[in-house]
């Protein structure tokens, strides 16, 4: 089980990271891989549930409101998918309440909140303020094309990520720190 995951499945899925963050591949590709990634999980996850591979974390990723945008979201879920966390996909257009909900609702280690738009970046502010306490017992992750590392850091964010591959290699740094 963990060989088919491992070396076949992540395997794949890392290489074509890789080649998207160095722009020799595009989005049409790496859609066409997450969704052989997809299929491939949904064959082995009732094997996983019953075998030796561990469960690295629960993360809800959700787009923010006023937001449609859920490609990339779309690729972190399965990129940290493939890499073994469980994954939460909440949807797009999500209020700061109905994240909070959410994190209530699955305990998650993470939470990756997404924005595509200008308009709609201050809703990570406004939902990590919603968050509240609750705040003191998961790391916020945030990204999207207009979000950069000092937004994330002016807004308080745990971490921020320019593409799924660095926010998995990010995911497994927060729950070591
Ligand atoms: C596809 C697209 C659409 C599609 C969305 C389809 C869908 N199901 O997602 C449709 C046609 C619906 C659309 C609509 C609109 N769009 Co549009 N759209 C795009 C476009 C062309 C591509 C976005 C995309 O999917 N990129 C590919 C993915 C893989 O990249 P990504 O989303 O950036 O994600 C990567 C990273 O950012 C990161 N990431 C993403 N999320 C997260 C989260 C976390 C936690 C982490 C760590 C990392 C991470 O990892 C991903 C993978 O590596 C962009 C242009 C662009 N260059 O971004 C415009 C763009 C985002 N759209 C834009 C606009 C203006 C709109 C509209 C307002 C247009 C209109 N007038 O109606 C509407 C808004 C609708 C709404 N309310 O959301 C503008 C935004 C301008 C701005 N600065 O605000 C852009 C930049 C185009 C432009 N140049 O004008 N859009």
């Amino acid at each position: 089980m963990g060989i088919i995951l491992n070396d076949g499945l992540i395997a794949g899925m890392n290489v074509i990271g890789v080649r998207f963050k160095n722009n020799e591949v595009y989005v049409p590709e790496v859609l066409i891989a997450a969704r052989a990634m997809h299929a491939g999980m949904a064959v082995i996850k009732p094997l996983i549930a019953n075998s030796g591979v561990r469960e690295k974390g629960v993360v809800v990723v959700g787009t923010v409101k006023g937001d449609l945008h859920d490609i990339g979201k779309n690729l972190l879920g399965m990129m940290l998918e493939g890499a073994g966390y469980r994954v939460i996909d909440i949807g797009v257009d999500n209020a700061p309440e109905k994240f909070l909900k959410a994190v209530q609702e699955h305990n998650p280690q993470i939470v990756g909140m997404s924005a595509l738009l200008t308009t709609t970046m201050g809703q990570m502010k406004a939902t990590i303020e919603q968050l509240g306490p609750h705040k003191d017992n998961v790391k916020v992750m945030v990204g999207g094309a207009p979000v950069t590392q000092k937004f994330a850091d002016e807004i308080g964010a745990d971490a921020y990520a320019p593409d799924a591959a660095t926010a998995v290699e990010l995911a497994n740094q927060l729950l070591v720190s």
